[in-house]
């Protein structure tokens, strides 16, 4: 199948929202013998459906993933469920035979190690209907699976507010800042330059910004702000209750606004540590705070979508 050139690799990604597979039940009975069991085993119900010759019962999982194999496949199952806690899900499955007043006899493995450091067990809750269940045995691939933001910034819109006080470090993390943001995708036309005179007028200037149009919508609308600015202790007078002032303003901003705000104030002993961590030798911390609201954007529109998701299906 051909694509044409209009869609786009980000497109497409967008495009595909999950994977079904079917098993067709070939009695009333079987079907209600594997609903009962994946209820039993704490699958999340889908939404079900019923018309006048068929009915269909969901059971969701946090990730859905087509695999293609070449060669032995590690078992005769051709459902796989990667879970933790192993031995509990095949007492769970054990138990669930009891209930039916059966012994799982042959329809239940033993756990057998893989030669992929994992453990797995397959079921035949139904006669022709195997499942295998696994876990990893490597800690370091059983990690947990998470929502994530991406770093790609094609089509989010940035402000970056920061502070002429101490020019010669917040100039170069607006341009760390800046080559962030273009590099990863940003549109130049997306990003507003707003300067402040010093770190303490950041918050106040962040929050007109969170508050000036809602996010995602009509113009002027921005995704995320980034804060800059260079605080000297030994050239400040009162550093401490500045920092703090400056600290607390842009954090209340974000949490009130919900629009995300990167830190990127600096906080340093001296002008050569600033010099450090504007581009010298530590790295340029106007670039991070850039990449952290990047990805800061993207997982935000995740977890709306998500939660708008989990509303849709009740
Ligand atoms: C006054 C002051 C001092 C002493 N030091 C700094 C600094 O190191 N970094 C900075 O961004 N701003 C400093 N300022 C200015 C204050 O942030 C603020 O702009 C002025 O007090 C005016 O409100």
């Amino acid at each position: 199948m051909h694509f044409s050139h209009a869609f786009q690799h980000d497109r497409i990604e967008t495009m595909i929202k999950g994977i079904t597979f079917l098993r067709p039940a070939s009695t009333a009975t079987d079907f209600e013998r594997l609903t009962s069991f994946f209820s039993a085993l704490g699958f999340t119900p889908g939404k079900g459906w019923q018309d006048e010759s068929s009915r269909g019962a969901a059971f969701l999982a946090p990730l859905g993933n087509l695999e293609v194999i070449e060669g032995e496949l590690p078992s005769t199952a051709s459902v796989f469920v990667e879970v933790i806690q192993l031995d509990a899900v095949r007492e769970a499955t054990l138990a669930w035979f009891r209930t039916l007043g059966q012994d799982a006899g042959s329809h239940l493995s033993a756990i057998a190690e893989t030669e992929w450091k994992a453990r797995i067990f397959t079921v035949e809750p139904v006669e022709g209907h195997k499942f295998s269940f696994w876990e990893w045995t490597d800690p370091l691939k059983g990690k947990p699976i998470a929502i994530e933001g991406d770093l790609s910034a094609a089509g989010m819109r940035f402000a970056i507010v920061a502070a002429r006080w101490n020019a010669v470090i917040t100039d170069r993390l607006v341009d760390g800042a800046l080559d962030a943001l273009l590099r990863s995708g940003a549109a130049r036309r997306h990003i507003e330059i707003v300067r402040v005179p010093g770190a303490w007028e950041v918050p106040a200037a962040a929050r007109t910004i969170a508050e000036r149009v809602p996010a995602f919508g009509g113009p002027g609308a921005i995704d995320a702000i980034i804060t800059i600015g260079c605080l000297i202790r030994g050239e400040t007078a009162h550093y401490e209750a500045i920092y703090n002032e400056v600290a607390r303003g842009i954090g209340q901003s974000q949490q009130e606004t919900g629009i995300p705000h990167t830190f990127g104030v600096l906080t340093c002993e001296n002008l050569e540590q600033a010099l450090h961590r504007a581009g010298v030798k530590a790295g340029n911390k106007g670039f991070e705070a850039a990449i952290a609201a990047i990805e800061m954007v993207s997982l935000r529109r995740k977890l709306l979508e998500s939660s708008f998701d989990a509303s849709e299906g009740a």
